[in-house]
C-alpha cells in the first residue's frame, strides 16, 4: 500500500464555526510540527496522542489560530499517523491550510481514501466501511439506524457466520476427496447435500432482506400514476400531510415528477407524483407522460389511481396496470366521496388487475391508513410487526453477492445429487463451494480485488 500522506477538508466548504482538515500518512507528524507554532513560540513535537493549540503559518504569514489533535499509528481511524486540525470555518482558511500541507509533502486525498486506508489497515471490514458512507448520506432515520447497525458489525456477523459454515462444508468435501472410501460408504445420503441446501436457503433469505433493506434506505419509492384529474396530486398531498403538489380542477396540471420524502408509521417513504397519462400533442405534457411511465417502471410500489366518479375506460386502465410490476401495484379507487360510476369489486373485470384494491378519498382524507397498511404488507410480506431490527443488509451490491453465492451453492447441490450415488464428482462440488465462499468474502472484504475497492470508495465524499 502506498503510504504517502493525504489531506482533505472533512467539513463542507461553507462559512461555519469550525472547519476540520484531516491528514494521514507517514509524514503527518513532521508536517504538523512544521506548520504549527505554540503560543510560546516553540514547535510542538506531537507525542503519541496529543492535542495542541497554536498558530498555523506558511511562507506568507499566519493563516489561523487552530487546535490540532494527533493520533499515533496504529491507534487512529486509518491506522496510520493521523491528525485533525480544527480551524475557523472559513473556506479560505481551510483551503489555505490544505494547500500548506500539500506544499510540505502531503497530497489531496481521493474520495473515501481515509476509509479505504482504514479498511486496508484492518481497522474495519468492508461492510463497515460502506456503512460509513451510508451514515453520511442517510436520508431518513431508518436508513441511519440500519447504517449504524451495519457499522457496528451486524451484517458482518450474519454473513461471516454463513461463510464459516460454507468453509466447514468445504473441508468436509475435501476430506471426502482425499479419503473416498469413507465418503463412498455415505453416498446416496451424503450428509453435506442437505446442509448445502439449508445454507442456500439462508443466503436467499438474507438476499431478500437486503432487497427490503435497500428499499428502506432510500425510502419506499411509492409512485402515483393514473389518468389526468384522477386526484394523484391530491393523494400525494394527503399522504404527505402538506400541500406539495399543485391541485386544480383541470386535467394536465402536473407535468414534472414531484418527489416528497415522508415518514408514515415510522417507515420512510418517497412519494412520487406524476403527470396524468394520456395522449397529448403538447410537448411538455408528452415529456411528463414519458417520465411518469419511467417512474412507474422503477417504482417499489405503484399506486394506480382510478377516479370513482368517472366510468372506467377498460383499455386505458389495463394499460396503466401494465406500466408497473403487478406484484407491487395497488388499484387505488379515489373520490369515493362521490357517487360511484362503477363497483370497485369489478376492477378485475374492468381493468384486468387482480391485486389489492384500496378505496380512498384524497379530498376527505379517508381510507389512507388502510392504503398504507396494504403498501406495508406488500413490502414486508405478511409479517405482523415490521422487522426493521432483522434487517442487517441494505446494500444492493451485497444482495447481488448473496444471490451469486446461493447460485453457486445450487450448482454444488445439483452436482452432488446428479453424480451420487455412483461416484459423486466432489471436485466439481468443491469448486462451486469455493466460488460461493469467494462471493461472500467480497461482502465483508475477506476477499477483495482492486477494481471492486475502487468502485466502492469512489462514491465516498472527499475527507472521509
Ligand atoms: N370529490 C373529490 N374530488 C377530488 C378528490 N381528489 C381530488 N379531487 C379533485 O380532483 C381534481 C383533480 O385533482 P388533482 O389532484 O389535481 O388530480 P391529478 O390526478 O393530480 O391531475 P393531473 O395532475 O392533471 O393529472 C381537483 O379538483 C381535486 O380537488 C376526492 O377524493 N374527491
Ligand atoms: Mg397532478
Amino acid at each position: 500500500m502506498d503510504n504517502d500522506t493525504i489531506t482533505a477538508p472533512a467539513t463542507f466548504p461553507s462559512l461555519s464555526a469550525i472547519g476540520v482538515i484531516r491528514i494521514s500518512g507517514g509524514k503527518t507528524r513532521g508536517i504538523m510540527s512544521s506548520i504549527f507554532t505554540l503560543k510560546n513560540g516553540k514547535k510542538p513535537d506531537f507525542p503519541h496522542r496529543s492535542s495542541v493549540r497554536g498558530l498555523i503559518a506558511g511562507s506568507s504569514g499566519i493563516i489561523d489560530e487552530a487546535v490540532a489533535v494527533f493520533y499515533e499509528s496504529p491507534r487512529s481511524y486509518t491506522g496510520e499517523d493521523m491528525a485533525e486540525i480544527s480551524c475557523h470555518g472559513n473556506p479560505f482558511i481551510v483551503s489555505a491550510i490544505t494547500s500548506l500541507i500539500c506544499s510540505k509533502g502531503g497530497r489531496i486525498a481521493s474520495p473515501g481514501e481515509f476509509t479505504k486506508r482504514a479498511f486496508l489497515n484492518g481497522k474495519m471490514d468492508l461492510s463497515a466501511a460502506e456503512a460509513v458512507k451510508d451514515i453520511i448520506s442517510a436520508e431518513n432515520k431508518t436508513a441511519l439506524k440500519l447504517a449504524l447497525s451495519q457499522l457496528l458489525g451486524s451484517e458482518n456477523r450474519a454473513v461471516s457466520a454463513l461463510r464459516e459454515k460454507l468453509l466447514s462444508l468445504m473441508s468436509e468435501i475435501s476430506a471426502a476427496i482425499e479419503f473416498p472410501e469413507d465418503a463412498a460408504a455415505e453416498t446416496g445420503s451424503f450428509a453435506p447435500a442437505s446442509a448445502m441446501d439449508d445454507l442456500r436457503e439462508r443466503l436467499l433469505v438474507l438476499a431478500d432482506i437486503a432487497g427490503r433493506g435497500a428499499m428502506l434506505k432510500n425510502g419506499i419509492r411509492t409512485v402515483i400514476i393514473g389518468r389526468p384529474n384522477s386526484g394523484k396530486s391530491s393523494l400525494l398531498n394527503a399522504l404527505a400531510g402538506t400541500q406539495r403538489a399543485i391541485v386544480t380542477p383541470s386535467p394536465g396540471t402536473t407535468r414534472d415528477i414531484i418527489e416528497v420524502p415522508v415518514e408514515i408509521d415510522g417507515l420512510p417513504f418517497k412519494l412520487v407524483d406524476t403527470a396524468g397519462i394520456r395522449e397529448s400533442s403538447d410537448a411538455a405534457e408528452i415529456e411528463g407522460v414519458r417520465l411518469a411511465k419511467k417512474a412507474a417502471a422503477e417504482a417499489d410500489i405503484a399506486l394506480v389511481l382510478i377516479d370513482a366518479g368517472s366510468s372506467i375506460d377498460t383499455e386505458h386502465n389495463s394499460a396503466l396496470f401494465n406500466l408497473a410490476d403487478s406484484r407491487r401495484s395497488i388499484a387505488v379507487v379515489n373520490k369515493t366521496d362521490l357517487n360511484p360510476a362503477f363497483n370497485p369489486k369489478d376492477i378485475e373485470k374492468l381493468a384486468g388487475f387482480s391485486g389489492p384494491v384500496a378505496l380512498v378519498s384524497a379530498l376527505k382524507k379517508t381510507g389512507l391508513d388502510s392504503l398504507t397498511n396494504t403498501i406495508k404488507s406488500i413490502i414486508m410480506g405478511t409479517d405482523a410487526a415490521f422487522p426493521v431490527n432483522d434487517i442487517v443488509i441494505t446494500n444492493l451490491r451485497h444482495k447481488e453477492a448473496l444471490l451469486k453465492a446461493a447460485q453457486s451453492l445450487g450448482s454444488a447441490v445439483t452436482a452432488l445429487k446428479n453424480s451420487a450415488p455412483v461416484e459423486p464428482q466432489l471436485e466439481l462440488v468443491f469448486a462451486d463451494l469455493k466460488e460461493a465462499a469467494s462471493f461472500l468474502g467480497e461482502i465483508t472484504g475477506a476477499i477483495t480485488d482492486e477494481n471492486l475497492l475502487e468502485k466502492i470508495f469512489a462514491d465516498f465524499c472527499i475527507g472521509k
